[in-house]
């Protein structure tokens, strides 16, 4: 019997889903634009502001000059400061980004259950309560050994501070390591009025379901979230894990080829048209610095055309090299 489509349906009147681009511009002319919800800068040479919805992420791009991330929704958009939250929101979207010293809060497990508990308060209580998608920064995120790495501390904390706020279900993540000197934990989000749907990968094991070795915390978050209209994916931090088990060890070629497969299997677990396009921005975080223009090159050739962010950072597994996160637009 013939099908009428295999491919996802877009929803026609449900909220669109933020533009999400790359863009050469100064701070001040993109956060002027009508509908600009979030912009970030990337490493110490990006501007500061003091517009909540700026946010200076402290990874280094490898390309100079490095662009600007850019969030736009069709609507007016609001912001404001409320304790440690910056927040913007319009058109049935939030921004959420909070950036906590670590010594004000005993180390990185006291800084991300305080960052988790303010998040969640502030989430909480408005409109735009279901998260989709949240982006960790943690300095020396690989330092440490078994439990007492700093990634797994980060694990523990960000449990404590969520409780059970995403019992219903995890939203999209990444959590990368930044070579910032600052132990800054940097956090932002992007909520809705709307709840997403999560997708998760069939070649990997969830990550709530890792085995004990990983942490005593497991790590909550979905492989992929879609947006409500279907008109986006978000992709969370994809590397080269393999059921449970990070694969190629010491390989950066066979580590991102099978990270690119981990990536067409989520656009495929989400109905949507394999590969990516002009309109599909992606972040590729890179841990050694000598390893940038061979990803570079590899990704230009695998992903013509596409929008590629090569940013320095660590994987929260110290043997994996490369990590990949982004958008795809339906
Ligand atoms: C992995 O596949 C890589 O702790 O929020 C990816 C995305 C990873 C998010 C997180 C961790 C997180 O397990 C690690």
């Amino acid at each position: 019997m013939a099908q009428a489509s295999e491919h996802l349906q877009v929803q026609p009147g449900l909220l669109r889903a933020p533009r999400v681009t790359y863009r050469m511009a100064a701070p001040q002319t993109v956060l002027a634009e009508p509908g600009t919800l979030a912009a970030f800068g990337f490493g110490a040479g990006a501007s500061d502001s003091d517009d909540p919805r700026w946010l200076r992420v402290a990874l280094e791009c490898f390309d100079a000059p490095a662009p600007v991330e850019l969030w736009q929704v069709d609507a007016e958009v609001s912001r404001g400061c409320e304790g440690a939250v910056r927040w913007s929101a319009g058109g049935g979207w939030l921004f959420a980004a909070v950036e906590l010293d670590e010594a004000d809060f005993g180390g990185i497990e006291g800084a991300s259950r305080q960052a988790y508990t303010e998040l969640r308060r502030f989430v909480g209580a408005r409109d735009e309560s279901c998260v989709l998608r949240i982006w960790n920064y943690i300095a020396d995120i690989n330092h440490g050994q078994d439990d007492a790495e700093r990634y797994k501390q980060f694990c523990n904390g960000r449990a404590a501070g969520l409780g059970d706020f995403f019992a219903h279900g995890f939203p999209a993540a990444t959590a990368i390591g930044h070579h910032d000197r600052r132990r800054v934990l940097q956090i932002y989000l992007l909520a809705s009025i709307d709840t997403g749907h999560a997708v998760e990968n069939p070649r990997q094991v969830s990550a709530w379901h890792y085995p004990r070795q990983y942490g005593r915390t497991s790590p909550g978050f979905a492989r992929a979230m879609l947006m409500p209209a279907r008109d986006a994916l978000a992709i969370s931090g994809t590397a080269a894990v393999v059921g449970y088990a990070s694969a190629h060890e010491g390989d950066l070629d066979a580590q991102l080829n099978e990270t690119l497969t981990n990536l067409e299997a989520l656009l495929a677990t989400a109905d949507m048209p394999a590969g990516f396009d002009t309109l599909s921005p992606l972040k590729t975080y890179v841990r050694h610095p000598v390893d940038a223009p061979r990803v570079r090159d590899i990704l230009h050739q695998r992903l013509p055309g596409v929008p590629v962010l090569l940013l320095h950072g660590d994987v929260c597994r110290r043997e994996l090299l490369v990590e990949i996160d982004g958008w795809r637009y339906a």
